[in-house]
């Protein structure tokens, strides 16, 4: 896989993805400008990051192309059989991540990132991140990852999201989900991630 990866942005979970597996791979930086550029677009329409070329063709959102690496290499043990209800959880918390977690955060984003920020939208979008945070609060008191005994492509996916959130400094996270973070980030794979990362930035 080629990795068009903008340091700092979501194209650090594929990273970790990459990293957590360990097969080889392609990193070609792209910026900021090189997004709007043509030949991008015809990568990912909207020129975002990240996105990825593969043996079969381009493919961009981040949270397929962690499933499709997990996919792609069943020995790293990231993504249970194909109909089975292992695997069923670990799109149920994937998704969740994307939808109800990162999207708040998301509006908790544009608002302190902006000129003029609301503070009403800020704390209407960071009550919905704790509402639906909650959850997997509960869930994480008294388990190590999401799914399962090990690292799977829900804990890359949701677990980017929140760490994500913890970083930009957008919301608190509650106690278990703090110690989930800290015990994703403590990963090898996570710190050569962040290190390749800023050696490019
Ligand atoms: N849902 C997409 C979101 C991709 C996205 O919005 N990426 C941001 C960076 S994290 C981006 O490239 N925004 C446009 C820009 O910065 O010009 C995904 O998960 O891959």
């Amino acid at each position: 896989m080629r990795l068009y990866h903008q340091p700092r942005t979501r194209s650090t979970r594929i990273l970790w993805a990459l990293e957590e597996i360990g097969a080889p791979y392609d990193l070609q930086l792209i910026t900021r400008e090189e997004k709007a550029e043509s030949w991008f677009r015809a990568i990912h329409p909207l020129g975002r990051s990240p996105a990825a070329m593969l043996d079969g063709g381009p493919l961009f959102e981040s949270a397929a192309l962690a499933w499709q690496l997990a996919d792609e290499h069943p020995s790293a043990g990231l993504a249970g059989a194909v109909g089975s209800y292992e695997r069923a959880q670990q799109y149920q918390w994937s998704f969740f991540g994307m939808t109800e977690l990162e999207a708040p955060l998301i509006d908790v984003a544009r608002q302190l990132w902006s000129d003029e920020a609301d503070a009403t939208a800020v704390e209407k979008a960071q009550a919905r991140f704790a509402a639906n945070v909650a959850p997997v609060e509960d869930l994480m008191g008294d388990r190590e990852f999401l799914v399962g005994d090990g690292l799977s492509v829900a804990d890359i996916v949701l677990g980017s999201v929140v760490a994500f959130g913890r970083i930009a400094e957008l919301a608190p996270l509650p106690a278990a989900v703090a110690a989930y973070v800290d015990r994703l980030e403590a990963r090898p794979a996570m710190q050569r991630a962040r290190a390749i990362q800023a050696a490019q930035s």
